[in-house]
């Protein structure tokens, strides 16, 4: 089955009781047993719920996997990955990336005994110098989250695998749509399904996919253990949200190219941060693993100024100054002091999150109209 025949129907049946096309959102917290453990595979919904499992089946249909699962948000699956690990493990973790995975790695797990190292991975040898015998993960966003850097997965995969370790891949931004992280040899692809999957900012809801039973096992396992499950409800609505998944995407990225080359022009601009431009560091990488370069972009105005990076965004008028991405609506948002504020000044700085920095999720309204309140916002 391809991929845009994947996003209706991948792992998908009708309901059994009545035929229905839609998976009943099933509001239940417990199931009728005839006798104790007489039941017809679901017990309690922290363990199962059928419309969380048509949710998961899904997702795994359309990232190449075999298993997948649904969790309360994109921190609470990522948590479930660390929950993998042990007091003395250490991770490999790109250095640009979301501030709340920054910050539940360093404030949360970093108390546990578990050691972060933060590397720019552009050049993927570099993780090589932070390999010892407590390595366990490699934790990769790409693109990353906001400088739009590309980290190489295939190349990161060769070496997590010549040195028995576990690549997790944070596809938020790409979506399968773009790009499928388990067939360039990574192990586990962990979604926010609050952006693109769910593509309408109604739900909060993260998930990971995985294609070994053994490692699918061990996650399911922290999964109920811990229970940082999603409701019917969220399932039902990510759900629906993954069938138009591919014609949302296209969009995206036709809008989000026009509106990288837009500001490229625009003399008020100082550099724009998007993988489809020639001269964007890793665009022979993005060219090559991405189908496509998506609508998530960054920019950063000249002078490096603070106060007129908060003035553009106050202007915009279409774009809506907000946390968050991937929705069918245009978002903008000042990462240093919204979404990576939680990182350090001095940290965030280093990758290049200064305080001009602007980023866009680009939607899918009328490209001449998004272009045009960017203009007017600058201006
Ligand atoms: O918000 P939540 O569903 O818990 O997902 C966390 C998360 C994980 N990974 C990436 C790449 C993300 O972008 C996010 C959430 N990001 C935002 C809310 C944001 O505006 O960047």
């Amino acid at each position: 089955m391809k991929f845009n025949t994947k996003t209706i129907h991948g792992g998908q049946k009708h309901d059994p009781a009545y035929g229905a096309v839609m998976p009943p959102i099933y509001q239940t917290s417990t199931y009728a047993q005839s006798t104790p453990g007489g039941h017809k595979g679901f017990e309690y919904s922290r363990t199962h719920n059928p419309t969380r499992q048509a949710l998961e089946n899904a997702l795994a249909s359309i990232e190449n996997g075999t298993h997948g699962l649904a969790f309360g948000s994109g921190l609470a699956a990522i948590d479930a990955v660390m929950k993998l690990l042990k007091p003395g493990d250490e991770v490999i973790s790109t250095n640009d990336l979301y501030g709340g995975s920054y910050r539940l790695f360093t404030k949360i797990f970093q108390d546990f005994g578990i050691k972060f190292h933060f590397v720019g991975m552009q050049d993927v040898s570099k993780i090589e110098d932070y390999i010892n015998e407590n390595t366990k993960l490699v934790w990769v966003e790409t693109p990353t989250n906001p400088m739009m850097n590309i980290i190489d997965i295939k190349g990161v995969s060769e070496i997590a695998k010549k040195h028995k370790l576990l690549l997790a891949v944070d596809n938020t931004f790409a979506t399968p749509y773009l790009q499928q992280p388990l067939d360039l040899g990574a192990d586990i692809v962990m979604h926010s399904a609050t952006k693109y999957l769910g593509g309408h900012s109604d739900v909060v809801m993260g998930a990971l996919v995985v294609k070994d039973e053994e490692l699918a096992d061990r996650l399911y396992f922290v999964q109920n253990a811990s229970g940082a499950v999603c409701g019917p409800q969220d399932s039902f609505l990510v759900l629906r949200g993954i069938k138009t998944l591919h014609v949302r995407m296209q969009r995206h990225c036709e809008n989000g190219k026009k509106v990288a080359e837009f500001l490229e022009s625009h003399p008020k601009v100082e550099k724009v941060y998007w993988p489809g431009f020639e001269f964007h560091p890793n665009h022979e990488v993005a060219k090559s693993q991405m189908s496509d370069f998506g609508g998530m972009i960054s920019f950063t105005t000249k002078g490096n100024n603070y106060e007129e990076a908060i003035k553009t965004v106050e202007n915009l008028k279409v774009f809506t100054l907000a946390e968050s991405l991937g929705g069918v609506e245009s978002l903008a948002g000042h990462p240093a002091s919204m979404t990576h504020a939680s990182i350090p000044k001095e940290e965030r700085e280093k990758t290049g999150v200064v305080d001009s920095l602007i980023r866009l999720s680009v939607g899918i309204e009328d490209a001449d109209d998004l272009i045009e309140d960017l203009n007017q916002a600058l201006g």
